[in-house]
């Protein structure tokens, strides 16, 4: 025993627990804990039945993904697994919280398996670039057949206990104590003689796919789509092929070597990265752990344009109350029946219940006056993009809202030092910066003002998990951390136009390079004209889009933009006329147009952003390049398994960007690409951001 895994005797029952919080992960001590409890169990002649179940607030969440950059090391959870499965005596997994990854795997590899009923069931290797590696991809298709099993393993997305019931993958919901309900489990199948089931054995479920197997190709058809430029789902799918006609063992160890190679590939890497940035994310230097939170219960939002409304829903979904502030009734009722439409549009797809859009449109109260914010503990402020309406909405709240209420701006550009400056409790501003559309996009950047209080960002954080977002705390700049660097894009990415490129070239580039969109599909969808409009508030000009707007080509909304598109269509085709226009631009100022190759495109892209990036990081406006990572992730598109823009960087070589970048300042004479002092540190020292980050904590 390791102290990580204790037996314990009910009787003629032995109850394994496994202990080693947080999520009672599978490191090497737990399976060397695992694989000592059930020898000693099994060679126990008192024991009639084994239980596994853990301590804690979980059933075991998977293998230690801390582990995977490190030689593996015996016994693998492929042998614990045919251990378990392998003793003669009913072995029953009690669950509870999570059961995920190689945390399932070991118990498919029970005999029975019961769960609590809000345990949620998956295999999510996938999200970290990788395959279920200790059979998962054998033993789930033989318990709830291949549909099901595909499913959940392309998506990795877990499911809850009452649908594992009513698939086959556990045997009961139980009510209660784990081990307890495990015991009284185990003593039914003594009393009523079960025979042993290993799910390895099974093949009912399979046997008509067996027969026509050309079905597997179309299961694997529906997941094709989500697999484009990734490793693991091409690799999931072979495997679960091999169910129905590879002998078990082998395809065993044919998973296990297709989990070896892809846990040493870039892609899971960058993965994992993401995986560990996101939840460092959260880690506030200055902020305690024992901090104590404000108490959310009731918000309201100012505002119910599209931003406010999709903010609004946040809440709703999670069942917290929201009041809903207009300035007009007729906006006002706009606004709530636009959230009532994509509501229905949800019950259309499914994904809803007509009572759960009941019961969330009866949690937004609309009201025009702006005094009902005096009982919200949270108020989150989503008004016009311009500084003297914010001060005038803060003036406001600070007189109406209750002393210890959150106030939090959604601006995307603004300086909320400015804005907490017109209230007489700076310490209780900060900014919240939903992504579009709000109730869809998981990012949050939050936004620490130079008096924000402590207590005012845990809150924030807190409140931004329970609503499923992705926090990522920021400090004050213009644009803050993703829209200063995807202006270092857009910039760019006007050039390459005047150079040479078309639209479609430079937007083809970027999504073969892994973004679901380029910069210029992504201008058409959110409307050219909310770019103009700012722009021209600060005496800027983009060439090619300000004159697309002149001509009233603000996107898919008037079907003209970059592109064109047929009415009802939201992807878009070339246009001569534009192509006409972008190359009279560049002769009217005097470019000679060149083509231009992809490669050319994507560093004239993204070097300039990590340029951005690093500046960021030296200003200390992101904590950690991990945190820019998660926030282009999330906010932005950028291919998970490139791992963001800072991984991305370091995977080049930070010494070849800062070598691109000067050759670029020094062709344009533009100074924004001289390469940023913290680039130029890191070059000289062959060092990454990665490396400095982890120096630096
Ligand atoms: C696998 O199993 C492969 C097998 O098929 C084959 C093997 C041969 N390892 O998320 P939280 C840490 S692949 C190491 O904030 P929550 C996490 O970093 C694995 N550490 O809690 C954090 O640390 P810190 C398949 C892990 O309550 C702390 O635990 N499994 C692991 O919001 C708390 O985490 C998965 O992919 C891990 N596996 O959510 C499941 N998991 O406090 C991954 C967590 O220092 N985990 N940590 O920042 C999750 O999805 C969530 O953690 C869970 C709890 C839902 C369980």
């Amino acid at each position: 025993m390791t102290g990580l895994v204790g037996i314990q005797q009910d009787g003629e029952i032995a109850v394994i627990v496994v202990d080693n919080p947080p999520v009672n992960a599978l490191k090497h001590a737990v399976r060397l804990g695992i694989r000592d409890a059930f020898a000693s169990a099994n060679d126990d002649k008192t024991v009639a039945a084994i239980v596994l179940t853990c301590a804690s607030r979980t059933f075991i969440a998977g293998a230690d993904i801390t582990e995977f950059d490190k030689p593996p090391q015996s016994p693998s959870l492929i042998d614990l697994n045919a251990q378990i499965e392998n003793i003669g005596k009913p072995v029953v997994a009690a669950l509870f919280g999570a059961a995920l990854g190689g945390g399932l795997e070991i118990a498919l590899a029970c005999h029975f398996r019961i769960a609590a009923p809000a345990t949620r069931l998956g295999l999510p290797e996938i999200k970290l670039g990788l395959i279920p590696g200790a059979g998962g991809t054998q033993r789930l298709p033989r318990l709830v057949g291949m549909e099901k099993a595909t499913a959940m393993i392309l998506s990795g997305d877990p499911i809850p206990a009452k649908e594992a019931l009513a698939l086959g993958l556990i045997d009961e919901i139980f009510e209660g104590d784990p081990a307890a309900a495990g015991v009284a489990f185990a003593r039914r199948v003594i009393a009523e003689k079960r025979p042993l089931r290993r799910v390895r054995d099974l093949d009912d479920k399979l046997k008509e796919l067996r027969a026509h197997p050309d079905k597997f190709a179309e299961i694997a058809a529906a997941h094709v789509k989500r697999a484009r430029g990734l490793d693991a789902p091409n690799a999931a799918l072979e495997a679960l092929r091999w169910t129905l006609d590879v002998p078990i063992d082998q395809a065993l160890e044919g998973e296990r070597k297709k989990f070896m190679e892809l846990r040493a590939g870039e892609q899971s890497k960058a993965q994992r990265h993401i995986f560990f940035a996101e939840r460092e994310a959260v880690k506030v230097p200055g902020v305690s752990k024992d901090v104590k939170l404000r108490d959310i219960k009731q918000v309201a939002v100012i505002g119910a344009g599209t931003m406010g409304g999709g903010i609004s829903m946040n809440f709703a979904n999670v069942g917290i109350p929201v009041t809903v502030v207009e300035t007009a009734e007729d906006a006002l009722q706009r606004g709530l029946s636009v959230i009532e439409k994509n509501y229905r549009i949800s019950v259309t797809r499914g994904a809803l219940r007509d009572e759960d859009v009941t019961k969330r449109m009866g949690l937004l109260k609309g009201t025009t006056d702006i005094a009902a914010v005096k009982d919200a503990d949270l108020v989150i402020e989503a008004v016009f993009e311009e500084m003297p309406i914010k001060r005038e909405v803060f003036g406001k709240l600070d007189k109406l809202t209750r002393a210890d209420a959150v106030l939090a701006t959604n601006t995307s550009y603004l300086d909320v030092n400015e804005i907490a400056a017109s209230t007489a409790r700076p310490e209780s501003v900060l900014g919240m910066h939903f992504f579009s559309p709000a109730n869809v996009m998981r990012l949050l950047e939050i936004v620490r003002g130079e008096k924000t209080a402590p207590d005012v960002l845990a809150t924030a954080i807190t409140v931004a998990r329970r609503i499923g977002k992705v926090p990522v705390v920021v400090g004050v700049c213009h644009g803050f951390v993703g829209n200063r660097m995807l202006r270092a894009r857009s910039i760019e990415a006007e050039k390459l136009l005047l150079e040479g490129a078309l639209p479609h070239e430079v937007d083809g580039a970027l999504t073969e390079f892994g973004f679901p969109m380029g910069p210029f599909a992504m201008g058409d969808l959110a409307g050219l004209d909310v770019g103009w409009r700012m722009r021209k508030a600060q005496g800027i000009r983009a060439e090619i889009a300000d004159t697309l707007c002149e001509q009233s080509r603000y996107g898919q909304k008037t079907s003209k933009g970059f592109y064109l598109y047929e009415p009802g269509s939201r992807a878009g085709r070339p246009d001569p006329e534009v192509e006409q226009l972008i190359v009279a631009a560049s002769k009217r100022l005097g470019i000679t147009r060149r083509p231009i190759e992809k490669k050319e495109i994507i560093e004239r892209l993204i070097f300039p952003m990590i340029n951005e990036g690093a500046r960021i990081l030296e200003e200390g406006i992101a904590l950690r390049s991990g945190d820019i990572d998660v926030i282009w992730v999330y906010g932005y598109g950028f291919p998970r398994w490139r791992g963001g823009p800072m991984f991305y960087a370091d995977k080049i070589g930070l010494a070849y960007i800062r070598d691109r970048l000067a050759e670029l300042a020094k062709k344009t004479g533009d100074n924004r690409h001289e390469p940023a002092a913290l680039l130029t540190r890191l070059a000289a020292e062959n060092s990454t951001f990665d490396a400095a980050q982890k120096k630096a904590a």
